[in-house]
């Protein structure tokens, strides 16, 4: 008997949902992921699985918690390991976590998640490459000061889960990115939980492609 649900959107785009996802995989909540196909907007189903209209949301032992962010603060109530130990550094990977999730619009908007497709070149407007410069720099502060091969050290965090589908966007548009970025890049595809995750949306039924996303040019 599961604890729980999480509902999450079609994981070939649902970007929201892989950090969501990410963070109770990691924190090992034993709930059932529900999976609802994205159309772009507030679907029918998404307005009666969740009380936001959005993906993710999590239920789990009578607690209710409607967005990415604070799904990966509930987890890391239960798991706390997901932040660093040390306070100044979690300090730092709570800041990079909020700046993700409140920030990089030009990014998210010029360059939607895709897992299934190769989309090199594409989506390089002026705001997304201001951002690709800013994450950058962050990951480059806290890998420097943290040894890597994740911002914060050997092990995938909550901050590691919600830069995952940036990771995602660069492996799909291939913009240009440091070495250290693209190290940082293949530990985090390499990550069993990202490998799972890619594995599953690939076995997604072609009937939820929505075409938008698909013919990017
Ligand atoms: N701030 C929310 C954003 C969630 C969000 O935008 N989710 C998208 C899917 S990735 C969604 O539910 N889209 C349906 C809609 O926009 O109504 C969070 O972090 O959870």
């Amino acid at each position: 008997m599961s604890e729980g649900r999480l509902v999450i959107g079609t994981r070939r785009y649902s970007s929201w949902s892989l950090r969501g996802w990410l963070a109770v995989r990691l924190a090992g909540l034993d709930v059932l992921d529900e999976v609802v196909p994205l159309a772009g907007g507030v679907t029918p189903a998404l307005a009666r699985l969740t009380p936001a209209g959005q993906v993710p949301y999590l239920e789990h032992k009578g607690a209710h918690v409607w967005d990415s962010l604070a799904i990966v603060e509930y987890c890391a109530e239960l798991a706390p390991g997901l932040w660093p130990a040390d306070r100044v550094a979690r300090a730092q990977a709570r800041a990079m976590s909020a700046e993700m999730h409140s920030g990089f619009r030009g990014l998210r908007m010029a360059m939607p998640m895709n897992l299934g497709r190769s989309y090199p070149g594409l989506g390089r407007t002026e705001e997304a490459l201001a951002d690709i410069a800013r994450i950058q720099w962050v990951w480059t502060e806290a890998l420097a000061a943290h040894g890597g091969p994740f911002l914060f050290g050997p092990s995938f965090g909550a901050v590691d889960a919600m830069f995952a589908p940036v990771v995602a966007r660069f492996l799909t548009y291939g913009p240009e990115i440091s070495a250290q970025s693209a190290a940082y890049c293949a530990a985090v595809r390499a990550h069993p939980l990202v490998n799972q995750w890619y594995e599953l949306a690939a076995q997604e039924p072609t009937e939820w492609l929505i075409a938008k996303y698909e013919t990017l040019t």
